[in-house]
């Protein structure tokens, strides 16, 4: 079967998705775009042959030509096109955060329960990625004994100048959130958000950079390292402390070049550079489960509980204090293993 998908926002990751929906995944085909960006809508649908275009999110998602949905937009509008995706009853791909507030994730927990069935997919990509991967077969093996602590660092290069100082949470530091809960199998239950010294790169309205502790049910302590605008590219570490041997993420396609004295290391541009074949493994993931009409991976449940986390880093961003989280109780839609 081939997916009908339509994609709602082509701005960097939108278009991406687009490009490889329509020419690296199979089985797919890309019927349908809106952006409210009419000029950067009318020229992504240059580029996906036989796509129509729509003038809003609910335009495309109401198309009887369009199986199933890819959510890119801007964060705060996730919600609206996620919910409006269960009620049509089409599965829908959402870029992470699934939603900017937990109070906007429990809606959309509420809807797809009340429809009893999954239809909703949250770009976590992480855990596609080969070296995440790796990393927690090591951990789920035992081989380096339970584990004790994660320590990890997301420094991105530079932030788009919309990028505001509650996106390190909500839009960054979200995907640690994801990978700690998803690596160790365990819920954070408190937060805790430390500010150093600016970086004197970073644009005023930015705390950047921030240091988070999470705890989690089992008494695992992960700490991570957040940078917005560390300049000298795009940084993505985690090493897994075990009671008796430890395990890092290695880096996907390393390069070592070996000239003149010095042996170097690329380091990816970006995120799409980073993760590039992650992304894919996602997406036809997401496709596969949809022409077998299921729904697979990140769940609404797993968006829900980030969002929880993230709303207790804002609280304790600028206390320094120790934040508490509360899950409600998980719904048997969500019971199957993360
Ligand atoms: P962007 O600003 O480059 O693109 C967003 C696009 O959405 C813009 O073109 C904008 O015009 C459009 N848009 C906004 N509101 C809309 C609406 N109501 N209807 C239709 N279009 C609308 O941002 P981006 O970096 O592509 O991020 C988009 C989403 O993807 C965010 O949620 C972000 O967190 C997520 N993202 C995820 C990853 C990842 O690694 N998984 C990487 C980058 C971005
Ligand atoms: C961006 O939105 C992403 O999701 C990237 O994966 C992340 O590393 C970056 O910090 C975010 O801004």
């Amino acid at each position: 079967m081939v997916v009908r998908v339509g994609v709602i926002g082509v701005g960097m990751i939108g278009e991406d998705h687009v490009r490889r929906l329509s020419r690296v995944l199979s089985g797919s085909e890309v019927v349908a775009v809106t952006d409210v960006d009419p000029a950067r809508a009318q020229e992504v649908v240059g580029r996906a042959p036989g796509a129509r275009l729509h003038t809003s999110g609910e335009d495309l998602i109401g198309d009887d030509d369009v199986d199933g949905v890819v959510v890119a937009s801007w964060g705060p509008t996730h919600e609206q096109f996620v919910l409006a995706c269960i009620g049509a009853g089409k599965p829908v791909f959402c870029e992470k955060p699934l939603a900017t507030s937990r109070r906007s994730c429990e809606r959309i927990i509420d809807a797809e329960v009340a429809g009893g069935r999954r239809l909703v997919q949250v770009g976590y990509m992480r855990r596609y990625d080969a070296a995440y991967r790796a990393l927690k077969a090591t951990v789920v093996s035992g081989s380096i004994g339970a584990p004790l602590m994660v320590h990890c660092a997301h420094r991105n290069p530079s932030v788009p100048p919309m990028f505001t100082g509650e996106m390190l949470i909500s839009d960054s530091a979200v995907h640690e959130m994801d990978l700690s809960r998803w690596l160790l199998d365990e819920e954070i239950v408190a937060v805790r958000v430390l500010e150093p010294r600016r970086n004197s790169r970073a644009p005023e309205r930015l705390r950047d950079p921030l240091l988070f502790l999470f705890e989690t049910s089992g008494g695992v302590l992960v700490d991570v390292e957040l940078s917005a605008n560390i300049g000298y590219g795009y940084d993505i570490r985690c090493e897994v402390v075990g009671e008796s041997g430890t395990v890092s993420l290695g880096d996907e396609g390393e390069l070592r070049v070996v000239r003149e004295g010095v042996r170097a290391t690329r380091v990816p541009r970006d995120w799409r550079d980073r993760f590039l074949r992650a992304y894919d493994v996602e997406l036809q993931a997401w496709l596969d489960a949809v022409a077998a009409g299921g729904c697979t991976g990140p769940s609404a449940w797993d968006g829900y509980a980030t969002a929880a986390v993230a709303d207790a880093c804002l609280e304790a961003l600028g206390t320094g204090e120790r934040c508490i989280v509360t899950l409600r109780e998980r719904p048997d839609l969500y019971a199957t293993a993360r």
